[in-house]
């Protein structure tokens, strides 16, 4: 990476400040500090902790040790501007380029660089493929999945990447997670759906229709670069600050012929009720719904050199309940920026990515296409999910408007396990949405005659169940749609999310109170919803699992062992110091968990789907299509009813998230089975089949199902990306990589157990972690094993417990088990 390219404007500027070897010193000229502080530009001061800066009149000091902050940022390729240095600098990345020419070369360098801010050229993006989507022409065919691929979003607002001059056909989408407004039609338009915002990207690019167009979305730094005839025509840069939530920033640059302002603010043609100001200060704009609104207050400026023009726009969005505010508290944001510049604040952004990035990232090698499809997966995963107060992530984040944006299990099972390992914050706002909800819960439960919290199959903004009941099929006929009254692990799955939490990140705080309150409230709903049978045992009857093609059912192998593991979890969250009444239903729950049946049958050695599954016609879909397929289609909804076909992962699910509960043998029974059964009608399923196969010791078999699952967006696999990015898709391929073929997992005491298992194509794949407040690094190749953290780490390794050292600690595997090599 070069760290200064001439032409290219750097995120901020560094001045370097060496004293190596001793006696030199190397920065910037004082004059010309003084000029980059006039200018607004903060300067970075690297040096030895023990060395002064210059004094006086000078910028404030942020001072840093060299090698490892510097190598850090390089790495990152958040490309600091390092403008200088003199000696030889230890430990400093082979990727931070030293710039020749001592003290006047520095000055030559933050010239060109002031310069460069003066002209306000469009920054660059990263040009790494493993770091970028690019899509380049416009499709109109295509054009409503890339705008879902080129999203932005900073886990509150999302803005879906349509072209800047797009025509009626596009969708523009501005989106709040968790603000929704009421359906208004029949079946699923009966529904709350999230409430579109005021539109910020409009651009008038006349003539750009007959120019060749490229986006670039830069998944490191979370920018969206696009370019008309590369280098001659416009290039628009914008950016949806993860640094400020709300903050929208669009930067275009061009001939003046080619490029206009245009107006800042619009308002969506679907909004339920919006208004539009134009204000001496610039733009306000609000839609508002049944139950919230969203506003933008903008400005766009607009410069010219020569014939050439620059449009810099910024829009600040937000968002509340009734009442919505007056334009003067949009003005009032947009002041709060005021002050700090393009570059400044697209500097704090990209330092904010690398940062998330730092802790998140997979790096696969051997494989730049999984490479770059994992990624862009990770990016949308990080993207879409506030790391404060409430995240009520949808199905498809906020890249779409497919299933109106309600919260399914997806949310809990698939996107919350990757941020309670690498951004916790994010994780615990997730579970916050669910606690917020548990009255709601409280109240679906008792609706239907149950004590405890039922959670809704689909989640809005009050937490009832907003499921439609009906829609129209493939076919063009009316179908019910009972998921919302049968699909009722969600509950579970709630639970299990929450306990989940709490294995990463070691929040006893939450364990002993918000945690605990949800597995109360659940245990207490499942202990009123089982019933007893003829045959003396618990039942769950009338459910549907996972698999959307059976219903209802009873004794789902899958929800059946949720309970009854949610039922265990409630009683092990009370103690004997508890009050006699829990202590009392804690008896009761373990009894329950006993009581109930389990789907696993001895003689098979594997677990019937549900009661009377194997009675279904033997119909294994591998022999009659190629799969994935939506088996409803092609059969009809009573063949698929009526046959063993399953439409994803269900029995599996049990494995992939109670994997300390199987019997031994039953996975891969369970696999052999079920695998030439399954259609993967659903983007859930080939991702959790990855995991379960690199965990059955099959990683060349799984990393089929990975590279399948890792692209299901990208190249539109199931034809429904124009309505949004598939997040739980996303969740399940971290999950392969991370569960399955490193076999990370965390314990309740502490203990990251891990089990490699790299598929012959791999040489290695390194993770980025974060478990109980420590970053840890895992390198794992087919017979070594490298785990850095700063901290000793407890771990188990193939059955064998070890105590990692601060630092980098080796393995190796050596005559059939992993042996430490390097203290
Ligand atoms: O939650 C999923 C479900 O498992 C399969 N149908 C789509 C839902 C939303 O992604």
């Amino acid at each position: 990476m070069s760290v200064i390219t001439p032409g290219r404007t750097v995120p901020w500027l560094t001045a370097l400040l060496v004293r190596w070897p001793e006696g030199e010193v190397t920065a910037p000229s004082e004059d010309l500090l003084r000029e980059l502080a006039r200018a607004g530009v903060r300067v970075r001061w690297f040096g030895r902790p023990d060395e002064a800066g210059p004094s006086g009149t000078l910028p404030p000091v942020d001072r840093v040790t060299v090698s490892a902050e510097l190598a850090h940022l390089a790495d990152q390729g958040i490309g600091p501007g390092l403008v200088g240095a003199v000696g030889r600098l230890p430990g400093l990345s082979p990727s931070v380029r030293r710039l020749p020419g001592g003290a006047d070369g520095i000055d030559e360098a933050v010239r060109a660089q002031l310069e460069l801010r003066r002209l306000r050229r469009v920054p660059d993006v990263d040009r790494d493929p493993s770091w970028t989507i690019v899509v380049t022409g416009t499709d109109d065919v295509l054009e409503r999945v890339e705008e879902a691929l080129c999203t932005l979003a900073d886990g509150r607002f999302g803005t879906r990447g349509a072209l800047e001059d797009a025509d009626d056909g596009a969708d523009p989408l501005v989106v709040t997670a968790g603000i929704f407004t009421a359906g208004t039609g029949a079946g699923l338009d009966a529904t709350p759906t999230l409430l579109p915002g005021p539109w910020w990207t409009r651009l008038v690019l006349p003539g750009a229709e007959a120019r060749t167009t490229r986006r670039t979305l830069d998944l490191r730094a979370g920018l969206l670069l696009r370019e008309t005839d590369a280098g001659a025509g416009v290039r628009c840069l914008r950016l949806v600050s993860l640094a400020r939530p709300g903050l929208c920033l669009l930067r275009a640059e061009g001939p003046s012929s080619a490029l206009d302002a245009g107006t800042t603010l619009r308002l969506p043609p679907d909004t339920p009720e919006g208004r539009i100001h134009q204000l001496d200060w610039g733009s306000w704009a609000l839609t508002r719904g049944t139950a919230g609104w969203i506003g933008a207050a903008g400005r766009t400026e607009t410069t010219e050199d020569g014939d050439r023009r620059v449009v810099e726009r910024r829009v600040v969005l937000s968002r509340g309940e009734d009442p919505p505010p007056d334009p003067d508290a949009g003005r009032r944001q947009l002041q709060t920026t005021a002050d700090l510049d393009f570059e400044e604040l697209l500097e704090e952004h990209r330092a904010r990515w690398a940062e998330r990035w730092r802790h998140a990232d997979v790096v696969i090698e051997d494989e730049p296409a999984l490479q770059q499809a994992v990624r862009f997966g990770l990016f949308h995963l990080m993207a879409s999910v506030a790391d404060r107060g409430e995240a009520a992530v949808g199905a498809r984040g906020m890249t779409g408007r497919a299933y109106r944006g309600h919260v399914f299990w997806d949310a809990d099972v698939f996107v919350l396990p990757f941020l309670a390992a690498t951004h916790p914050p994010a994780a615990r706002a997730m579970l916050a949405y669910r606690l917020a909800r548990l009255p709601a819960a409280r109240a679906l439960a008792a609706a239907t005659g149950h004590a405890g919290a039922r959670f809704p199959w689909e989640s809005a903004d009050t937490g009832d169940e907003v499921a439609p009941t009906a829609a129209i099929d493939f076919a063009g006929r009316p179908v019910e749609i009972r998921t919302g009254q049968y699909q009722e692990h969600v509950t579970a799955d709630v639970a299990w999310a929450a306990a989940h939490f709490v294995e990463w990140t070691g929040d006893r705080a939450f364990e002993r109170g918000a945690g605990r309150r949800l597995w109360l409230e659940t245990a207490r709903y499942w202990r009123t919803r089982l019933t007893r049978g003829e045959d003396g045992r618990l039942h769950l009857r009338a459910v549907m699992g996972p698999d959307e093609y059976h219903w209802p059912v009873d004794d789902n192998a899958f929800t059946n062992a949720m309970v009854r593991w949610n039922l265990r979890r409630a009683a092990a969250a009370i103690g004997a110091g508890d009050v006699p009444g829990l202590v009392r239903e804690a008896v009761a729950w373990r009894r329950a968990a006993l009581e109930l049946v389990d789907g696993y049958d001895p003689a098979t050695g594997r677990h019937e789907q549900f009661d009377g599954y194997d009675r279904l016609e033997p119909l294994v879909i591998t022999e009659l299509a190629d799969v994935p397929v939506a088996a409803d289609v092609l059969l009809g909804h009573d063949r698929v009813r009526t046959s063993q076909v399953v439409k994803q992962a269900d029995v599996l699910m049990r494995h992939h998230l109670l994997r300390r509960e199987a019997p031994p043998g039953s996975l891969e029974a369970d696999l052999d089975h079920y695998l030439p059964r399954t259609a993967h009608g659903s983007s859930l399923s080939p991702g959790v089949h990855a995991a379960l196969l690199a965990r059955a010791g099959r990683p060349d078999e799984a990393l089929a199902w990975l590279r399948l699952s890792a692209r299901i967006d990208l190249d539109d696999l199931t034809g429904t990306t124009a309505g949004g990015l598939h997040l739980a898709t996303a969740g399940s391929v971290w999950q392969a990589l991370v569960h399955g073929f490193l076999g990370v997992w965390p314990e309740s005491d502490g203990t990251l157990a891990v089990t490699p298992r790299l598929p012959a194509d791999w040489d290695a794949v390194v993770v980025h972690l974060r478990h109980r407040g420590l970053p840890v690094e895992l390198r794992a190749g087919h017979r070594r094993l490298a785990i850095t953290t700063p901290h000793p780490l407890r771990i188990r390794l193939g059955g064998r417990r070890h105590v990692t050292d601060p630092g980098t600690t080796g393995f190796r595997w050596q005559a059939g088990t992993w042996r430490i090599t390097r203290r």
